[in-house]
């Protein structure tokens, strides 16, 4: 029986933090054998932001390294940059015009873009889900992997796939998101009710895949949280909650079992705790990575012979787009 596919991919925008590692690259190692698996860098992606181009360059590298380091086996699936196929960009036009402006202009990750780089608001930021859907759709992906910030932008790419099957006869598979339980939303360690992002400019309030043991213990340790001292997750406590997830998340750890573990013991211990797991969690992927990225030719060869793969299923996908669209292609 044929895999099913699966479809992600991260921006090279940043610093990685612990809200993509459990949100997405994690969970896509334990997919990584039972499915047909396409991981991207989307680095036409990272460009609706302003870029500094040698940073995107070597972050795109970084990254390569770091899904590496993560346990992604580029044997078991395909590992690429987003702007080595360039059926992404071919794609993205033909949905563009199945796209309605207000549908765009209605996602909440334009509107905050929009809030936060006022300077800069280009079609490219509003045109970003359109370009996502492109991605899923170009590999007939069934499942797509992401954070629960990103359920609005996979539901528009199954609106648009229904929308194109409906005008021009099956064509794609709808993909459905995949949200896991637990880490999909790691929350900001300074406002808890807002999602840690690696964008954000209080360093304080992300924890960074490469950050050291003392940095992680540190950023821990200063998280803000309620002070009645006691270790629950509970509505009205959204740092000790987001703690609770994290530890979670790290140790393998059920909720309970955290809970029943902290009983009675204070913020201090709990918090320190956090940052152990996560620490130790961290080390090796960080070692990984850095012998990794002075492997520069294996890197090299890794992604190019990701872009051939997926090229490969792309091609397919966008012919047989263009023929449904009507565009000649000769006799
Ligand atoms: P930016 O701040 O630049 O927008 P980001 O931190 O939101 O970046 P993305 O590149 O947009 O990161 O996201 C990569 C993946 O990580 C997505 O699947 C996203 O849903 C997931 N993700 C991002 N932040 C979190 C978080 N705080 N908790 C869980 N998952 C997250
Ligand atoms: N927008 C995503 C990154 C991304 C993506 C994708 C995720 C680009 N293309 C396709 C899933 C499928 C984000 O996490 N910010």
């Amino acid at each position: 029986m044929e895999k099913k596919i699966v479809y992600s991919a991260v921006q090279p925008t940043g610093n990685l933090t612990i809200g993509n590692y459990v949100g997405a690259i994690r969970n896509w190692v334990t997919m990584q054998n039972e499915y047909d698996c396409f991981f991207a860098i989307a680095d036409m992606h990272a460009i609706t932001v302003r870029q500094e181009p040698a940073e995107l360059r070597r972050r795109t590298l970084e990254l390569a390294a770091l899904y590496l380091a993560c346990g992604i086996d580029p044997a078991a699936c395909a590992l690429y940059v987003q702007s080595h196929v360039s059926a992404h960009a071919e794609l993205a036009w033909v949905l563009n015009t199945l796209t309605y402006v207000g549908e765009a202009a209605r996602m909440t990750q334009f509107k905050d873009k929009s809030a936060k780089h006022a300077d800069n608001i280009n079609m490219g930021l509003m045109d970003y889900p359109v370009l996502m859907a492109a991605d899923i759709l170009l590999y007939q992906a069934e499942y797509v992997p992401v954070g629960a910030d990103q359920k609005q932008h996979v539901e528009l790419s199954r609106d648009l796939a229904i929308r194109f099957n409906h005008r021009y006869g099956e064509t794609f598979k709808v993909p459905e998101p995949l949200i896991m339980k637990g880490g999909a939303k790691i929350a900001s360690l300074q406002e808890p009710t807002k999602k840690m992002s690696k964008s954000d400019e209080n360093p304080n309030a992300s924890v960074y895949l490469s950050d050291d043991r003392d940095t992680v213990i540190r950023k821990f340790k200063r998280a803000v949280t309620d002070s009645d001292n006691c270790v629950r997750a509970l509505p009205d406590k959204p740092g000790i909650t987001n703690l609770l997830n994290i530890y979670c998340a790290f140790s393998g750890s059920s909720l309970e079992e955290a809970e029943k573990a902290f009983e009675g013991k204070g913020y201090g211990e709990f918090k320190l705790a956090v940052g152990e797991v996560v620490a130790d969690k961290l080390a090796p992927v960080q070692a990984e990575q850095k012998r990794l990225l002075a492997e520069k030719q294996f890197l090299s060869e890794t992604l190019s012979s990701g872009a051939e793969r997926a090229f490969r299923a792309a091609r397919k996908t966008l012919s047989k787009v263009y023929r449904k669209v009507g565009f000649y292609r000769g006799e």
